[in-house]
């Protein structure tokens, strides 16, 4: 067995209290990792496990079982001290916002991750950049354990495969993935079921303002490049939450010349959320460049400027990253 698999279980076993953190504007990945790994501590080495989100929970995931059991690290008290903390799927310790010092004043803190650019925080870090998901380093972790999955915990693994993988369509599908969800299918999850759930049940004002910021892309550079900006007064005229900009910058790379696409985010006064897409770049360098993180292909960051100013410095450093 991988020594920090049974190391992971080691600390459960000695835990009173454990807490799993997912990370902020968190993704079908950090929930359905966050759940499956909560319901099969709960149930195989009987302990309460406290799920943590910070910023918004997105409801589109509520489908997922057991989304109830989510709570904002801003209703627990800060001196509490839990026995163990583990973070699902987050890149870096920033990513858990004010979730961190509770996360850092925990008696063991464990990181189990799959984004190259995680330097490995935590007293335990299980870090896998060939995974697709995080999803499918907790299957190895139960299958090591020998733990029979449930199908609630095969749901959670799935959505988190199938969310990260874009639908079993990202350059990170592998035979593996799709072994590992006919695996899960077998244990009686319905790809349509989750799929419907996830995908197709936008509410109307949401289709509505993604076409609308796929109407306002500026190409540059032949088509190579796609950028749209989202400013906070297109969110309150559309009546916008945070979750309506999930999936519009893939709608973006569509184009067929695209090769790097933005979509750029006025999230308050002077500050701006970067997501970028790629079709054969390595977007790690740019982002990293900004302070960000992420995948090959999928990354993003915050500029710390004004929507203006930081959409000609993306394009100016994303220009120089094509040339
Ligand atoms: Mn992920």
């Amino acid at each position: 067995m991988d020594k920090r698999f049974s190391e992971l279980k080691n600390k459960i076993e000695n835990a009173q209290n454990i807490i799993i953190f997912s990370h902020v504007s968190p993704d079908g990945d950090t929930l359905g990792s966050n759940i499956a790994l909560s319901l099969m501590i709960e149930k195989y080495f009987n302990k309460k496990v406290v799920s943590a989100f910070v910023g918004k929970l997105p409801n589109i995931y509520s489908y997922l079982p057991d989304f109830e059991r989510f709570v904002d690290v801003q209703t627990i008290e800060s001196s509490k001290v839990f026995d163990l903390a583990i973070a699902v799927d987050v890149a870096s310790k920033d990513r858990m916002v004010y979730g961190t010092s509770i996360f850092d004043n925990a008696k063991s803190t464990v990181n189990i991750d799959h984004h190259k650019t995680n330097l490995g925080y935590a007293d335990i870090n299980i870090i896998d950049g060939d995974a697709a998901c995080v999803g499918i380093i907790l299957y190895k972790i139960f299958k090591e354990w020998n733990l029979e999955i449930t199908k609630d915990v095969a749901r959670c693994i799935y959505t988190s495969l199938m969310t990260d993988t874009g639908g079993f369509k990202y350059e990170n599908t592998t035979p593996e993935t799709f072994m590992l969800a006919a695996e899960l299918v077998k244990l009686g999850v319905s790809p349509t079921y989750e799929f419907r759930s996830c995908y197709e049940t936008k509410p109307q004002e949401m289709v509505q303002f993604q076409a609308y910021v796929v109407s306002n892309t500026v190409f540059y550079n032949n088509g190579k490049i796609a950028f749209s900006k989202i400013t906070r007064a297109d969110m309150s005229k559309f009546n916008a939450t945070d979750d309506f900009t999930e999936g519009i910058v893939e709608v973006l790379r569509t184009s067929k010349n695209v090769e790097i696409a933005a979509i750029l985010k006025e999230t308050k006064e002077g500050y701006t959320k970067v997501s970028l897409r790629s079709k054969t770049f390595d977007l790690t360098p740019i982002v990293v460049d900004f302070g960000g993180g992420g995948h090959t292909f999928a990354a993003g960051c915050t500029i710390k400027k004004p929507i203006a100013i930081a959409f000609d410095k993306l394009l100016k450093r994303v220009q120089s990253e094509l040339e």
